[in-house]
């Protein structure tokens, strides 16, 4: 079930530099891969069109029928329906960028149809939700239609770094659960006031011309997916034991182009930043520190800085994980980040 979404982007930067073929009068032509900048705006009209002419079963949401199973449910507006809100009144977007164009900006459309008492996950983190994938077409009839290719029914855990990056952009909109699972007597984990959502993924935040081996999913389609969000925990993928979302060093919350040490491996995924032999995890200090009820919170050290923190609600103990960036040689460059100290 993962594989298609699985994260091609440096895929896609090779067929972007290579070509996409296509079998001609017995012998291959190469047909190199639309100008990606030129392919956003049309990514966008076809999803907008769809946005116009679709809404989703936002009466289901408003009062749910005793056994709504709360799946977003999307349909043509026509006929007994032609009087529903278009998807486009009720859905939110924002600007994203490409991955591999620089300068290519897409507007992402998503839709919360319920919102989670949960959090936000940060865009490095790992979500447990269900989904539907879906890609959306107009290659061949000419109006839009849609087709499933994915789903998991039963909840499943996704590295957001490792899905398509519309995906990702999409689930960060979510909110999770404020609570822990509640486990049934045949082992099955459910969950209440979670988030539920879509989002409508342009082609360039999606496959592009590498969609997963063997899927039917044809290039430059746009994506829907639908999804639970249920959980999240904070991403550290690298387990050089800074969380991933601080190793995004420009801020720009994309964790694939930050390298320090220019060696391939962007930072969350470097268990050696600075690339001078030592790990990271041996530059920096992590502290834990155990809170009683009522018990003041430590006072951190000047390079100190809280990442996570938990509470048990069985010993009503909170737990502050910190780290500290340690900077032997004081030259303001930390220890992990400096190839010299
Ligand atoms: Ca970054
Ligand atoms: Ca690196
Ligand atoms: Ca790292
Ligand atoms: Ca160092």
């Amino acid at each position: 079930m993962k594989k298609p979404l699985v994260n091609i982007s440096l895929l896609s930067l090779l067929l972007l530099i290579l070509v996409s073929c296509k079998k001609e009068d017995d012998k291959f032509t190469f047909v190199p891969a639309r100008d990606r900048g030129e392919e956003a705006p049309v990514s966008t009209a076809i999803i907008e069109e769809y946005l116009d002419t679709h809404f989703y079963n936002y009466e289901e949401f408003l009062n749910p029928p005793a056994d709504f199973d709360f799946k977003i449910k999307f349909d043509t507006i026509a006929g007994d329906n032609i009087g529903k809100i278009p998807l486009m009144q009720q859905v939110s977007f924002k600007m994203v960028p490409d991955r591999i164009a620089e300068g290519v900006t897409y507007k992402l459309y998503y839709l919360n149809a319920l919102e989670g008492g949960g959090e936000h996950p940060k865009f490095p983190d790992v979500a447990t939700l269900t989904y539907e994938g879906t890609y959306l077409n107009t290659e061949f009839s000419g109006s839009a239609y849609t087709q499933r290719f994915d789903s998991a029914v039963t909840p499943i855990s996704f590295d957001l770094t490792n899905v398509v990056n519309g995906f990702q952009d999409g689930v960060i909109e979510a909110k999770t659960s404020p609570f822990p699972p509640i486990e049934g007597s045949d082992g099955s984990l459910s969950f209440i006031d979670y988030g539920v959502a879509a989002v409508f993924i342009p082609s360039g935040l999606g496959y592009y011309v590498s969609p997963p081996n063997g899927s039917a999913i044809p290039f430059y389609a746009q994506l829907i997916f639908t999804f639970q969000l249920y959980s999240s925990r904070q991403g550290d993928q690298d387990n050089d034991g800074i969380p991933s979302v601080f190793e995004d060093l420009n801020n720009n919350k994309l964790e694939e182009d930050d390298d320090t040490d220019n060696n391939g491996l962007p930072n969350f995924f470097d268990a050696d930043d600075d690339g001078d032999g030592r790990p990271t995890s041996e530059e920096i200090i992590s502290r834990e520190y155990v809170l009683e009820v009522g018990e003041a919170e430590p006072t951190l050290l000047p390079d100190e800085f809280e990442i996570r923190r938990t509470y048990d609600e069985d010993t009503m103990q909170t737990t502050i994980f910190t780290v500290e960036y340690t900077d032997e040689d004081n030259d303001g460059i930390p220890d992990f980040l400096d190839e010299d100290s």
